[in-house]
């Protein structure tokens, strides 16, 4: 596998932590795993025909809010949402393959731009990449969100570990990157916020006290701000703290999962 000359790039500190490409290549995924890079663009990763026609159908699915973050809205039910809780894992497992498919079928006939991101990374990766299992039972993939205009995603970080504790699955990660493909963008705003710093998760715990996450404004001007187009794919390092600036007019509506790295030799999974 081909080094990224990450280092070749005599640029601000913007342009080293971030790459925009045509094409998602197997060096961008290892260089973010080593902290080379904190997001990676994919450009047109999806039509944007097929992201509007996806929007425009968008409101139909049934948005409904998160349990433990109500100002944004979901379909499907990610992982993170069971906090440990017995019952919410059940129904989080119960409801998995009918989301995936209710999902993919939402989509026809064009592919849902969650199963497009499966088959690349599976065809790019050296060893493949597969549908994360907690205890052998298949995870949820393809949370989609919608932000409306004017609403903050708090500042945050995704760690597997934490919302999966005790689980073997979740302790061996070596890293954790988000990913998201951009169905539409409100007007202004509406950008993926990065800060290069990891803040420990007791700490953030004791930061955030009740809320998911802190006000932008706490951690000080991002390193990082990428406002992607419809079409685009990010992928980013999850345990970095991130946000998402408010947005104007439109909503902003995004199919995410996030990814899960062992090493250069194994393979990547992927779950929401
Ligand atoms: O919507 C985004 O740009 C990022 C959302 C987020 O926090 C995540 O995918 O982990
Ligand atoms: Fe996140």
């Amino acid at each position: 596998m081909e080094a990224l000359a990450v280092e070749s790039i005599v640029a601000p500190r913007e342009s080293v932590l971030k790459i925009t490409a045509d094409q998602l290549k197997p060096n961008m995924i290892v260089a973010l795993a080593e902290q080379k890079l904190a997001v990676i663009q994919v450009k047109a990763f999806v039509p944007a025909h097929v992201c509007a026609l996806l929007a425009e159908r968008a409101e139909s699915f049934g948005y409904s809010s998160y349990l433990n973050v109500p100002s944004v809205r979901r379909i499907g039910m990610a992982f993170y949402e069971t906090e440990g809780r017995t019952d919410l894992i059940e129904q989080y497992f119960s409801e998995a393959q009918q989301n995936v498919r209710d999902f993919r079928r939402a989509c026809e006939p064009y592919c849902s731009p969650i199963d497009i991101f499966r088959c690349t990374l599976d065809e790019i990766w050296p060893y493949g990449a597969n549908l994360q299992t907690l205890d052998q039972r298949k995870m949820y993939i393809g949370l989609s969100r919608m932000v409306s205009a004017g609403t903050t995603f708090l500042a945050h970080h995704d760690i597997f570990s934490e919302d999966a504790r005790g689980c073997p699955e979740a302790a061996s990660l070596k890293a954790q990157f988000g990913a998201n493909v951009y169905l539409q963008m409100p007007e202004t705003g509406g950008a993926l916020l990065m800060w290069d710093r990891e803040i420990p998760a007791a700490e953030f715990d004791r930061m955030r006290g009740n809320d998911y996450g802190l006000p932008i404004e706490t951690l000080g001007p991002p390193d990082v701000e990428v406002r992607p187009e419809p079409g685009d794919l990010l992928i980013f390092n999850s345990r970095k703290m991130h946000a998402v600036s408010p947005g104007t007019g439109r909503s902003r509506l995004t199919v995410s999962c996030f990814v899960g790295y062992r090493g250069k030799q194994q393979a990547l999974t992927y779950w929401s």
